[in-house]
């Protein structure tokens, strides 16, 4: 069967980002309040000041940079309220932005940067050496490598974004127009269902689409804009990274359209976090499950009064019912839950705070506009109950991997479902819950760990036959951690002490979420179908054991 959003279609206006959060939306402010505050200066734009600095940057694009429709920026930034008007005057620009995690290493960012085609690299000094070096790999022009947020470059080289300018031409000070159903507005990287990260191609409609989705889902959550009755509005933490999908269009995109106030963290730390709900008397969160662990289990919580909370929204991984009842016991906030993928801009399923009680370990029902599907292996309907491979199909729905056409036929139904990788199931009500994960991905922290890059690392060792990697579970900290099962070559001891020798070699190589922390096993050979596809499942299914899942 095909199972249909409960919630009336929306209608979703052909138009682009710039246009529908600045243009279509900023007759009804009532007020001109802070939308981004710099949680650690106080530093902050309001929406004129939002618009006008991200006007100035795309102008400045245009004029200094000859920049074109469908030219793409990376931004290799941790979150800093400057994220805002570089992504929304590129946007402005017609261009595209190909968002980095700014933990990479130079390899990792040389990678995602070439790929995507780059024309420039937003980032901030602390990261200036990687975002350099990566840009002389490639060929980027180090005038092309400008800088965001409150430190200047002392040599002078490198221009902060505000000093890009415009000229007077005319002609540049118009929005490009772009086709909002096909022109692209973001390329953010997941490893789908196999192999190494891709680009993934998020239109301007799919973000819209899932902007508005999604805003209407919230509010049954009882959210309000700043120009709510009260005056006041309520506010959230960002400390979701912007680069990943789900801050992107949850925190980045809904702050400025819903005109919600955003307190911005570069990286979480759980007493700062709660000192910046205290202060500015935050009401909602979206995190992933570590942080839900910190709420729930962590002594300095009770440092602080969190009262002004009304609810957390967890996503990006899978969540345990007794965390949720862990939160409640001790700050007495629903934790609801949120599902989606960055090939889905990214929200697809999402609980309402009325429902969060009733069907805890649920992602919730299909948002407005989605249909959805749960297939067998052989791709056979299944109905209510039954857990299969979840597919779905919506406006939000990505345009595919950058340049992987022969992708298509693996990821899209004939009838033009996105088929997810993820197993779950829906119970009567429509309410979806995740069981498993048929594809390689591992997600450590609600970020993405794709098994084939670690393994085509650990088979570069000259001391490595053959690895394979897998998502083994701490229970301690409640989350999934990589592991690789490692066929050495003859003579090499299988020590611990080698083990951790190749977990360091490894973290030499990696951003730090990709850390070989689930170990090493030692095996004599990969388990393998006749054609010689690793049969990753063999080795899960020895992982859960061990690990008592
Ligand atoms: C079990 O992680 C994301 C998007 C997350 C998101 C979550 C809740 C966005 C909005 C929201 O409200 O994207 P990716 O591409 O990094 O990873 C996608 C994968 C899914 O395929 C699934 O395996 O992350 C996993 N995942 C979840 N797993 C995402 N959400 C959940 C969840 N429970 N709630």
């Amino acid at each position: 069967m095909v199972f249909k959003s409960s919630h009336a279609d929306l209608a979703i206006p052909e138009v682009d980002i710039w246009t529908l959060l600045f243009e279509r939306h900023e007759k009804e402010w009532k007020d001109d309040k802070e939308l981004f505050i710099d949680g650690e200066t106080g530093s902050a734009y309001n929406f004129t000041q939002l618009k006008s600095t991200a006007l100035n940057f795309g102008k400045g694009l245009k004029s200094q940079w000859n920049w074109k429709k469908g030219d793409v920026l990376g931004i290799f930034s941790p979150n800093s309220i400057d994220y805002a008007p570089v992504v929304f005057g590129t946007l402005w620009a017609g261009g595209v932005c190909s968002t980095a995690n700014p933990t990479y290493t130079v390899k990792e960012l040389a990678f995602q940067m070439k790929d995507s085609r780059v024309k420039g690299i937003a980032t901030q000094l602390a990261m200036l050496p990687t975002a350099l070096k990566a840009a002389q790999q490639i060929g980027i022009p180090e005038d092309r490598i400008i800088l965001i947020g409150h430190d200047r470059d002392p040599s002078g080289k490198h221009q902060h974004f505000t000093q890009l300018k415009s000229t007077s031409l005319l002609s540049l000070s118009y929005q490009t127009r772009v086709d909002p159903k096909k022109d692209l507005a973001f390329l953010v990287y997941s490893s789908g269902t196999t192999g190494l990260p891709k680009g993934v191609m998020l239109s301007h409609t799919n973000i819209v689409a899932n902007v508005l989705q999604f805003s209407s889902a919230e509010k049954r959550s009882g959210l309000h804009c700043m120009g709510g009755q009260d005056g006041k509005g309520d506010k959230q933490l960002a400390v979701l990274p912007f680069y990943h999908v789900y801050g992107l269009t949850c925190i980045l995109h809904a702050t400025v359209w819903d005109g919600y106030q955003a307190i911005a963290l570069p990286k979480f730390e759980l007493e700062k976090a709660c000192k910046l709900i205290q202060d500015y008397q935050v009401t909602f969160a979206y995190v992933p499950p570590p942080i839900i662990l910190g709420f729930a289990k962590h002594p300095i919580v009770d440092k602080y009064d969190l009262s002004s909370l009304k609810w957390l929204n967890s996503g990006a991984a899978p969540l345990t019912k007794e965390l949720v009842d862990a939160v409640w016991e001790r700050l007495t906030i629903p934790t609801k839950q949120g599902y989606g993928l960055s090939e889905t801009a990214p929200v697809t399923h999402m609980q309402s705070v009325l429902e969060w009680a009733k069907f805890k370990g649920s992602v919730g029902p299909l948002m407005a506009n989605m249909e959805a599907k749960v297939v067998d292996l052989d791709g056979k309907e299944l109905s209510v109950g039954e857990d299969g491979e979840i597919w779905v199909r919506g406006p939000n729905v990505f345009q595919g991997y950058l340049n992987r056409p022969e992708l298509a036929k693996d990821t899209f139904s004939e009838c033009g479902f996105f088929k997810t990788g993820d197993i779950g199931h829906s119970d009567a009500k429509g309410n979806f819950y995740i069981t498993d994960r048929l594809k390689e991905l591992i997600k450590y922290k609600g970020f993405q760990v794709a098994p084939a890059e670690l393994e085509g690392i650990l088979l570069g060792h000259s001391e490595i036959a053959d690895a394979c990697v897998i998502p083994a579970f701490d229970r301690e900290r409640s989350e999934e951690v990589p592991r690789a099962y490692l066929v050495m070559k003859e003579g090499v001891p299988r020590t611990d002490e080698k083990a951790k020798e190749l977990i360091d070699w490894v973290a030499s190589k990696v951003a730090p979420h990709k850390q070989l922390r689930g170990g090493i096993r030692f095996i004599d050979e990969v388990p393998k179908n006749p054609s010689g596809k690793i049969l990753r499942r063999v080795l899960k299914e020895q992982a859960k054991k061990e690990d008592r899942v």
